[in-house]
């Protein structure tokens, strides 16, 4: 069967660029790079070319980046890292709409005695910058918000929100997964201390991440052990990964312009056609500030794990909402903070393209999706059909 893959907030395909390069550091090139030997010695020079590679995608210096397993390790590392040079328990401010991997981390670390101010959106899913300020007090140890959230796709204006923080003298962190490899994002321009990066949300393989950190934040590390990282996180460089990240960001560096413009062209032309297609359907997130490739729609009156199955037997991926939440009933927290009536709520999905989806895919799903939700409506038990 054709599969038509709108999944990639989830997940996206390794490039084939990436994985050409890979290849050589799983078969020949396989040394540890702190071995004093040559065979080990040599594969040393392969990490720093990587670690140029991911700083030139943000505009880092190459010494500012670490690289990590996940996204998920490196906002745990930016968060708990941060904090745990700090005396006693603090202030931590995050928004309702971050991924678990922030969430979480802050509200654990609420548990333990800091206090905790989660930002409230709107219903276009973007915070106050208002509530923001008057958030920030002497206790605030540090700030983490989302860059584009991997939900909606909804953007947030990181640059007023780090000039906030910056101007309060706090610590910010951003969790920017979502964001490298989609957009332009700058460290150079926009004064954010620590940023969170993922390779499997760039066409780089699962289980390798970076954390940038500007030049003297303070950072204790998560992983202890060895020097690696310098002796910011210990452990055996995954040195095919390493390199593999580093070639997804130099496409997506030299790539971005175009991809920018046939991702949200492709994008807009399923919008227009869901739209135009079905009846009682709702965008959901910022219209004018959302990744090029994200559309976030509530079908009414229907359960969006319906149209997922019915989806999937046509070899069509989409998602409710984040991968590691599927198969929860509920609402997401990012659309229930949306205020989204509950009729909407249950019935959001999310497509999310990649360079790799076609014209075809998309007239593909237009053509088999307003029969999906034609059926779910006929059988619905909040439409009282005749
Ligand atoms: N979101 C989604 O379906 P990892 O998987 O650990 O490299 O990254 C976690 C993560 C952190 N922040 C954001 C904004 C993310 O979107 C993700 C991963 C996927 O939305 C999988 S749950």
């Amino acid at each position: 069967m054709k599969v038509v893959y709108l999944d990639n907030n989830a997940t996206t395909q390794i490039a084939p660029e990436v994985n050409e390069a890979m290849r050589p550091f799983l078969e020949t090139l396989w040394g540890n790079p702190s071995s004093m030997h040559t065979f080990g010695g040599q594969v040393k020079k392969y990490i720093d070319r990587a670690r140029e590679q991911v700083a030139e995608l943000i505009g880092a210096h190459p010494d500012e980046i670490i690289f990590t397993s996940c996204g998920s390790e490196s906002n745990n590392t930016a968060i708990k890292g941060y904090l745990a040079a700090t005396d006693e328990p603090g202030h931590i401010i995050t928004s309702c709409v971050e991924h678990p991997a922030v969430l979480s981390v802050c509200r654990h670390l609420h548990q333990h005695g800091w206090e905790l101010t989660e930002l409230r959106v709107d219903g276009r899913g973007q915070i106050d910058l208002d509530e923001l300020r008057s958030s920030i007090s002497e206790k605030t140890a540090m700030v983490t918000t989302m860059w584009a959230n991997n939900e909606t796709g909804v953007i947030f204006p990181i640059d007023r929100i780090a000039q906030i923080v910056k101007s309060s003298g706090k610590i910010f962190h951003t969790d920017a997964v979502q964001a490298v490899g989609k957009l332009p994002v700058d460290v150079g321009k926009v004064p954010v201390d620590m940023l969170t990066l993922s390779g499997h949300k760039l066409h780089a393989p699962k289980g390798i991440g970076a954390l940038y950190v500007r030049r003297g934040t303070p950072l204790t590390p998560l992983i202890h052990g060895g020097h690696q990282e310098r002796g910011k996180r210990a452990g055996t460089e995954n040195v095919p990964y390493i390199v593999g990240l580093g070639v997804a960001c130099d496409l997506a560096r030299r790539h971005m312009q175009k991809e920018i413009s046939e991702l949200s062209r492709l994008r807009d032309k399923l919008e227009q056609g869901i739209l135009s297609s079905c009846p009682d359907v709702r965008v959901n997130g910022d219209r004018k500030h959302r990744l090029p490739n994200t559309l976030n729609v509530s079908f009414e009156f229907v359960e969006g794990e319906a149209i997922l199955l019915l989806l999937n037997e046509l070899g069509i991926c989409a998602s409710s909402g984040s991968a590691c939440t599927s198969g929860s009933l509920e609402p997401s927290h990012v659309i229930r903070a949306m205020g989204i009536p509950f009729t909407a709520a249950h019935g959001s999905i999310r497509f999310s393209l990649s360079r790799y989806n076609t014209e075809q895919d998309i007239d593909y799903t237009l053509q088999r999706l307003p029969g999906i939700i034609k059926r779910l409506r006929e059988i619905s038990p909040y439409i009282s059909n005749p």
